[in-house]
């Protein structure tokens, strides 16, 4: 992968399950790329490698499978990118990163109406306290990556106080024997 190409005005990208990974800070990039972005979509995997060499200057992979073809992978980076360019999303939803700055899983999320199906918003996200919600939301996030996606616990960016309330949560996680990695 490929010849640099200074000073041209469109970043050709192809689409192929060989390529890196694209992930949010990929998107990110991209959105604040001021050259035009072609995305050139291969068939049965890929495209001529002599084609590669002359004309593409990163290969992205959507993930570790094979399409019928590149389209779908490059309307996933259209999305990704989309979202992240002023004015697409109104003021109320602007666009944030899959996680947040510490990399830890965002925290769960609740709408109207306060009760549904006999559960409610937790009372805390009722009562206006906005200190009070932010510490739920830290602590419900720390939950969330410790049970979904344990593995971003070695490189998050962990408070003390972070890593007093992961503590306590693996410790009644122990305690209901719930299905939880134990791992820092
Ligand atoms: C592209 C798969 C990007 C995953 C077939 C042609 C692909 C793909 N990410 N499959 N291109």
């Amino acid at each position: 992968m490929k010849a640099e190409h200074p000073g041209e005005r469109f970043l050709t990208v192809l689409l192929s399950p060989q390529g890196r990974m694209f992930d949010q800070k990929r998107a990110e990039e991209l959105s604040a790329e001021q050259r035009r972005i072609i995305l050139l979509c291969g068939h049965y995997e890929t495209i001529d490698e002599r084609v590669i060499g002359e004309l593409i200057e990163e290969e992205l992979s959507i993930g570790d499978y094979v399409l019928t073809g590149g389209e779908l992978a490059a309307l996933v980076v259209i999305d990704a990118n989309a979202r992240l360019l002023p004015g697409v999303l109104g003021t109320r939803n602007r666009p944030t990163g899959i996680r947040s700055a510490t990399d830890c899983s965002d925290h769960p999320h609740y709408t109207r109406p306060a009760e549904f199906r006999g559960m409610r918003v937790p009372e805390v996200l009722l009562g206006g306290n906005h200190a009070e919600i932010e510490k739920w939301r830290r602590r419900e996030s720390l939950r969330a990556t410790l049970m979904k996606r344990p593995d971003l616990l070695a490189t998050a960016d962990l408070s003390d106080e972070d890593r007093e309330i992961l503590e306590e949560l693996r410790m009644s996680c122990k305690m209901q024997s719930e299905k939880c990695k134990l791992q820092s």
